[in-house]
């Protein structure tokens, strides 16, 4: 059966408890307090079945919300999930202040629909009633609740007149509210929270998106605690499940009442995180005064309210009646989604000053956001959505799980509406990363241009290391990776081994500087380990001693010669053939001291420490006392 929320709006005592018990049989004013002062402090909740103009039924829960401008906070916890508003207005009383009120923070928060009912019908004449309609209609004029499209119903709850007319009103309107998003991920803002005798903790809210189901794990936003959902109720009733749209009251285990509250919310369990920190679209009423950068703010969306600190994008201040984008700075984190509304009071006096849409939940704090993609973020179309949220993390990327986060949307959806996209690769999949193709195209530029100014800085040597470049671009080892091998196969880099250079690059060397180094190794090649000393070699080179010193920091790093000691350098080969001779000797003796070695290599004493020391750096050796193991 569909269901619909229906709030009511209007001044204190404008009629609007009394016109819900008429409708209803329900007293939706529930304390004690309430009861006795004649008036509705908190939200209170009423339900009736009508048939819609196909016959089929429709379920309406009714949110029945405080005129009284001290609770005007109760109002908002109860007016953030509804569907249509019943706005009402008093026939003897005509407009008053939180008439006013009302409406604006109906139209904040961009409530669709809703029926204007001039109450207390029995009141006044006909001709005041004639007044009053004119009077309102004036008001709503150009609103989403203008006469041309919405309907305006006198009514009396004393004398039951109009009331027929009402209910026709509902069924038609109630009709006209699209279904909820129910695919999406579940969030339940708690409006109410209690202990049933013989149940135990129990929370009451609007549904506002997804499924909540029987024995689910869920999680309450911002304190991470886990529940598990022992029963469901629907409008009154037990359920298997909750849809998005239903009043829903839910019995939790592992939970006492004191670890929840209004204005926390449950959804799946390691799904979403609480940010404080939003990007939003905001507008000023023209009644309030300027909003300046940096304001605090009372900042209220469906059941929660906290204190935000505004941040504008680009202005110091928004004028009455203005728009602008900002980031809300929260004091309490909260669960809230691109697309959620969200209204603004005056940190104080406190008034309604302004509200509007959240567009991003999850800023980056690098890029500042920008006016343009920020509305992208918030357009009907999912598919740009994604793509601009993966396009903004540029070669980073955004996981599937990164952006049900952002987005609420589950997996599947995400995957549905990306598939086009990863077809025509304007999206990559790299592990669980999806990652823009301009991204990486950029990213391979920047390789590129890496390696080339490296070269030109780096003329003598073979090319930089993997996690120089690596570090200087600023990319994960799998997007990195990824990136390096397509222009490894596109030949525009070389990998060898921990290096890498641009094709036909890597060593410019002038002739003699060649031949240099040719010498060089030559000398150290020819002499095994009795190796001639450094500055000897270098001393008898043709080029000068800077050069000279460059092109052994090539041959170390190519290891074509190994530098063991401050002092002492040997040639690859020379030491591999000594680790070969070591490993040999272990069929024969599992030791060697240091005149062993010497008589087996041949070298001085001199020699012989410094490299037992590289064996055992190397683990060729151990050293025991005055003996190597061999290993
Ligand atoms: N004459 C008349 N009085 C009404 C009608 N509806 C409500 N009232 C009275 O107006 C007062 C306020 O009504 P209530 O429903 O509590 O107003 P609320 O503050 O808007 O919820 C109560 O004393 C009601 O008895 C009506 O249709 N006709
Ligand atoms: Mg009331």
């Amino acid at each position: 059966m569909k269901s619909v929320i229906v709030g009511t709006a209007g001044h204190i005592d404008h009629g609007k408890t009394s016109l819900v018990k008429a409708l209803t049989g329900i007293d939706a004013d529930r304390l004690e307090e309430e009861k006795r002062r004649g008036i509705t402090i908190d939200i209170g909740f009423a339900h009736l079945e009508l048939a819609a103009p196909n016959r089929e039924p429709l379920r309406l829960a009714f949110v029945d919300v405080p005129g009284h401008e001290r609770f005007v906070r109760n109002m908002l916890a109860g007016v953030g999930g509804i569907d249509l508003v019943l706005l009402v207005i008093a026939a003897d009383e005509g407009i008053k202040p939180q008439t006013r009120e009302h409406f604006d923070i109906c139209r904040l928060l961009s409530v669709q629909r809703g029926i204007t009912v001039l109450t207390k019908s029995d009141a006044v004449d006909a001709e005041t009633l004639e007044v009053v309609r004119l009077e309102v209609e004036d008001f709503l004029r150009g609103s989403f609740l203008d006469s041309s499209h919405s309907p305006i119903v006198a009514a009396s709850s004393l004398t039951g007149a109009g009331m027929d007319e009402l209910r026709s009103a509902l069924a038609n309107v109630a009709t006209e509210v699209p279904a909820r998003d129910s695919a999406a991920l579940a969030r339940l803002p708690i409006d109410r929270v209690f202990t049933m005798k013989g149940f135990g903790t129990v929370v009451t809210g609007t549904l506002v998106s997804g499924m909540i189901q029987k024995e689910e794990e869920l999680e309450v936003f911002p304190t991470g605690k886990r529940v598990r959902v022992r029963g469901v109720q629907v409008h009154g009733a037990a359920a298997e499940q909750a849809i998005a749209g239903q009043r829903t009251a839910l019995n939790l285990a592992a939970i006492s009442t004191e670890d929840l509250a209004r204005g926390m919310t449950l959804a799946p369990a390691n799904t979403f995180r609480s940010p404080s920190r939003v990007d939003v679209s905001l507008s000023l009423l023209p009644s309030a005064n300027p909003l300046k950068d940096r304001a605090r703010v009372h900042f209220h969306a469906y059941t929660m309210e906290t204190v935000a600190e505004v941040r504008l994008y680009g202005a110091k201040q928004v004028a009455p009646g203005g728009k602008a984008h900002a980031q809300f700075r929260l004091a309490e984190p909260t669960l809230i989604l691109p697309g959620d509304r969200f209204i603004l009071r005056q940190f104080s006096p406190v008034v309604t000053i302004g509200g509007g849409i959240v567009l991003d939940a999850a800023p980056l704090r690098k890029t500042a956001a920008q006016g343009a993609s920020l509305e992208v973020l918030s357009s009907g179309n999912t598919t740009s959505i994604l793509e601009t949220r993966i396009a903004r993390r540029r070669h980073d990327g955004a996981s599937l799980a990164q952006l049900t986060a952002e987005t609420g949307w589950p997996k599947r959806v995400i995957e549905r509406d990306l598939a086009k996209s990863l077809e025509n690769r304007s999206i990559v999949r790299i592990g669980d990363v999806l990652v823009h193709s301009p991204a990486i195209e950029a990213l391979g530029l920047s390789v590129h241009t890496t390696i080339e100014v490296f070269h030109k800085k780096n003329p003598l040597v073979a090319g930089i290391s993997k996690e120089e470049l690596r570090d200087t671009v600023n990319a994960s080892p799998a997007i990195f990776s990824a990136v390096v091998e397509r222009l490894a196969r596109e030949n525009k880099l070389v990998v060898t081994g921990e290096f890498i250079h641009l094709p036909g690059r890597g060593i410019v060397m002038k002739d003699e500087e060649a031949e240099s180094k040719k010498i060089i190794e030559q000398a150290f090649a020819s002499s095994g380990l009795k190796v001639p000393a450094l500055k000897d070699v270098l001393a008898g080179l043709k080029v000068d001693k800077v050069r000279a010193q460059k092109i052994m920091t090539l041959l170390l790093r190519e290891r074509v010669l190994v530098k063991i000691s401050d002092d002492l350098v040997f040639h690859q080969s020379a030491l591999t053939e000594l680790r070969l001779k070591i490993s040999a000797l272990k069929s024969t003796t599992s030791r060697i001291d240091v005149a062993r070695f010497k008589d087996l290599t041949g070298v001085s004493r001199k020699y012989a420490i410094p490299l037992l020391e590289y064996l055992d750096r190397e683990r060729v050796t151990r050293r025991v006392g005055d003996e190597r193991v061999i290993l």
